[in-house]
Order: structure tokens, then sequence, then C-alpha cells
């Protein structure tokens, strides 16, 4: 820890604490053998991938198992912390720095400043052990700091080759989500068509759990941010069961997935979870949702409960079918009416104009909400003029048509309870607190995974760390092809190689488990 600014006794323990590595490479450091296996087509659209990628699709599983490996290769590895931070980060980069100098000493390692857009503009620090010392074990990803900047052009890529020329680097780690797993991806074709020298890795990251598939057993800092989030809840939970006057919605971060919500959910039991996925399935509108709340209430009234504690998770009304059709009706009025738009004087005015172009069903849907979400959706945009969904208020939104069901009931004497709510979001809590144990470990043997496919002259490739139920000695090391994880996907109208996003499977466990459980 830095002599010059003082640490309390939970940072100084924080800071010894060693993480644990598949036993594969504590005695051989990442210096292991390398075993190929079965060569892996892509999930889906396997012509399509292999067109696309033909120097980096159909590549061969890897392992790596005891016994060293070919002599080190001299590598010089430049790191990029991409999109939302999740706890753990500074982990994955002290594994790797560790893993590339048991190599060999004299390997080195760079980090691009403020996620991708560092390695474009090439902007980076040269990471050192004394800078590292700082950052073990803590959360965050100020080290280097994180951006959304997404690398997916040409010139992008060989603006990026020139400052790895530059600097003398011969590979990439990219740390990161699907989007930015899918980038690396595109990355590391491009780099192996044109010679670049330049081999590119990436490592599974985000805390909405949703990079995960038969390879990845999990994205690291979820199990950080759920424990953190889940403990949060417990807290209200007391409260509302101390107090007994509040009903608290709160939203859980995951931009669509709704694993976090699944998670905390059961973790805490909460009177109500909802899941998107679920909601999809069942095709289930705002109002029936609502609906499905209002009962909760009204029978935990009649038990004499006035308090409770429901879960939204942060994507959900893109899962209900009357909101994507409302998000896609005012997206298009937006595109097409936008200078009257703005000419317009009055919030009230603007807000007429797009329900008078709404179709009738969706009027309805647009009526349904709560005058302020109303506002927020003609205001708040995206770059491309688009609603920004992930902003809008959904734990105030469904607190509010609540409450206004309960006052139609309460008019027609069929309740005669009393409700109050508390709305909170779970999101920015979680996603820099110090990683758990697991993520300490998962994140460490992450980075030294990185570093070992480095070593083995590997490009395309995830790093993988799986049987992750088991303790941290039996967990096994390799690499999974990038490709293997990409479909074709349809985005702005054409169609995209893209990782596959896991969605919570509703034949699961863990949905099973809520499912058999919730009315308890
Ligand atoms: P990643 O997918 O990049 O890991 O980020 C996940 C996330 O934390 C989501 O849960 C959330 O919706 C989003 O990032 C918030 O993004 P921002 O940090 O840009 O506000």
């Amino acid at each position: 820890m830095s002599a010059t600014h003082p640490v309390s006794p939970l940072q100084q323990a924080r800071s010894d604490y060693q993480p644990k590595l598949p036993l594969v490479f504590t005695q051989h450091g990442a210096a292991v053998r390398c075993v190929e296996g079965e060569r892996l087509d892509p999930l889906a659209d396997v012509e399509a991938i292999h067109q696309l990628f033909p120097h980096t699709a159909g590549l061969p599983m890897l392992t790596f198992e005891p016994g060293t490996g070919p002599a080190g290769k001299k590598v010089c590895a430049g790191v990029i912390l991409s999109g939302g931070q999740a706890p753990g980060g500074h982990n994955v980069i002290a594994g790797l720095f560790d893993g590339l100098k048991s190599l060999n000493p004299a390997n080195r390692l760079v980090g691009f400043l403020g996620g991708p857009s560092g390695l474009v503009d090439g902007k980076q620090i040269e990471i050192t052990a004394e800078l590292l010392a700082d950052y073990r074990n803590t959360g965050g990803f100020d080290i280097i700091g994180s951006g959304r900047t997404k690398l997916e052009k040409a010139a992008q890529f060989d603006q990026g080759l020139e400052h790895c020329r530059k600097l003398g680097l011969n590979a990439l780690v990219v740390i990161g989500g699907d989007d930015s797993n899918t980038n690396a991806c595109v990355l590391a074709e491009y780099y192996r068509k044109i010679n670049a020298g330049v081999d590119v890795i990436g490592c599974p990251k985000t805390i909405d759990g949703d990079l995960k598939n038969q390879f990845i057993d999990a994205s690291f800092g979820f199990d950080t941010a759920t424990k953190v989030y889940a403990e949060l809840v417990g807290n209200i939970q007391r409260d509302a069961n101390s107090a007994k006057k509040y009903y608290h919605f709160i939203k859980l971060m995951g931009r669509s997935a709704s694993h976090i919500a699944l998670e905390v959910a059961l973790q805490t039991h909460p009177n109500a979870a909802l899941i998107g996925e679920e909601v999809a399935a069942r095709k289930l509108t705002l109002g029936q949702v609502v609906d499905q709340l209002v009962e909760i209430v009204v029978k935990r009234s009649e038990q004499g409960r006035h308090f409770g504690v429901f879960l939204v998770p942060e994507g959900i009304i893109e899962f209900m079918p009357d909101m994507q059709q409302l998000i896609k009706e005012l997206n298009e009025v937006l595109h097409h009416h936008e200078a009257y738009l703005k000419s317009l004087v009055t919030q009230d005015d603007r807000r007429q104009f797009l329900f008078n172009k709404l179709s009738a069903e969706t009027g309805k849907t647009f009526n349904m909400l709560p005058q302020a979400i109303q506002i927020q959706l003609v205001l708040d945009r995206d770059p491309h003029g688009n609603v920004q969904v992930s902003r809008i208020e959904t734990e105030k939104l469904l607190a509010d048509i609540v409450e206004d069901r309960l006052r139609e009931r309460k008019a027609q004497g069929q309740y005669h309870g009393k409700f109050s709510a508390q709305c909170h979001f779970f999101g920015y809590e979680g996603r820099c607190a110090a990683p758990s144990n697991f993520d300490a470990d998962y994140c460490y043997s992450l980075g030294f995974t990185a570093a070992a496919l480095l070593g083995a002259g590997k490009t395309g490739y995830i790093a993988s760390v799986r049987h992750l139920d088991r303790p941290a000695a039996d967990w096994s090391a390799g690499g999974v092809p990038l490709t293997t994880m990409m479909n074709l996907e349809r985005r702005h109208g054409a169609d995209k190689p893209v990782i596959r996003k896991a969605l919570v499977d509703l034949n699961g466990r863990p949905f099973a488990e809520l499912a058999a459980h919730r009315d308890e």
C-alpha cells in the first residue's frame, strides 16, 4: 500500500489478500502446457460467421494442463476496461500483470485510459508493480478508467495498431461484456487478416450476468454486486417490517436481462420480484403487471399488513408488449416530427401532439403513464433521437399506477388499506464494491489465463475459467474462440455478428426456485 496515504485496517486486510488460482498455474506460473481440444463452430449462423471470420472461426477449444509450455514468448500487452464497472476489474489486471511477468520478467503491460477510446487516441499509462499495489483486491475501474466507445471501424483498428506499434505492443486484452467482446472478436479477425502481429484476448465482465453460456460459467462482478444489493434490500426489508408503513419499489440494475433481480430475490425473498423474461413469455402488459402487484397489496392489507418490498428489474419495460409498441410508435413520431415538436411551446402541447399521433390501443398505454413519465419520454432522447428507455423511472411508474388502481378499488369498496410508496434504484451502489473473495479469485484467475493465452501465442479467444462451483484450486482454465459465441442479430436494419446475450432461462434452476416459492 502507498506509503503516503494512511490506510484503514480493512484496506490493509484486502490489500494483503492473496487471490487463489487454479492449481495448474500455482506451480509453473502462466507458462503451462496449452492443449487443443475440439474445433468449435459458432453456436448459430455457422456459415455466415465462418465467412465473416475466416481467420478466427472454427478454432479449437483450449485448456491449460500441468506441465511447462514452450519457452515464454515475449509479450508486451495493452489492456482495456470497457463498459460499466464491475467488481474485480483491478484483479483481472493484477492477474494479467503477474501472469505476464511469470512468463518472462521482461514482459510489459500498458493500460489504455478511459476505455476503448484510449487505444484509438493513444492515451495510456505503463502498469507497474508499484502502481498495482494500491489497486489489488479493490473495486472500481479507476486504475485506468473505462468507457463505452465502440471499437468497430477499420479506421479505429488502424489507428489503434499504429499506437500499439509505437508502444511496442504485440497483444491486447479487452475486459468487457457481450458488446465489448464482440468488438474484441472483430478486432482479432482484422489484425489476423492483415498480419498485424497483435493478438487479441477478451475477458467476461458485467454485473448484469448476461455474458455466460456453456463455456463461460459466469461474468465477473455479478457475485459481488448481487451480494451488495441483497444486503441493501435486506436492510430495507427490516425497515419495512419495523415501521410497517411503506411499500418499497426497488429497481435493480441490469440493462436487459433480469439475472440480478432474480438472484437478489433468491437471497432476500421479497413480496414480489418481477422477471422481464417471464413478462415477455407470458406477454404481460404494463396493466397486467400492475394488477399482479395490486393483488398482493390488497391481500396483505386483509392480513393487516400495509407494507412490503417489490423488486423491479431495470430492463422490465422492454419486455412488455404494449410498452414495446409504445416505444416503437413514439420513436417513429419523434423522428418524423422532430422540428414541429421543438416548435411547440409547452410540454403539455408536445404530450398532446404525441398522443394524437399514436394508434388507439397505444394511446391507452400512453394515457396510463403518469404525466412526469410522459414528459420524460418526450424529453430524454439518445443521440439517435430515440426514447431513452433506460432512463425511465420504472420503479416510480409502477408505484404511481399501483397507487391509482388502489384508489379506484377503494372507491369501489374493494380495498380498505393504506398505501404509501418509497422508490429506490440500486445500481451504482454495487458496481464498484470491493470484490467478494470469489470475484477477487475469479478475476485474478481470468487475468492469469489471459496471460497464458498470450504466452501460447493465441488470438481471438475469451479467457475461460470453469467449474466455478468447486474450490479455486480445482477450477480449469483455458480459452474459448470468441466466434463460438457469435450469431447474427438484426441491428439498425442490418444483420450483424454479435455475441448472444444470455437472458434468464425460464426452464433453469434459479427461476424454478423463485417460481416454486414466490407465493410463500
Ligand atoms: P456493462 O454491460 O457494460 O457491464 O454495464 C452494465 C450496466 O451496469 C447496466 O446494469 C446498466 O444498465 C448500465 O451499465 C448503466 O450504464 P452507465 O454506466 O453508462 O450509466
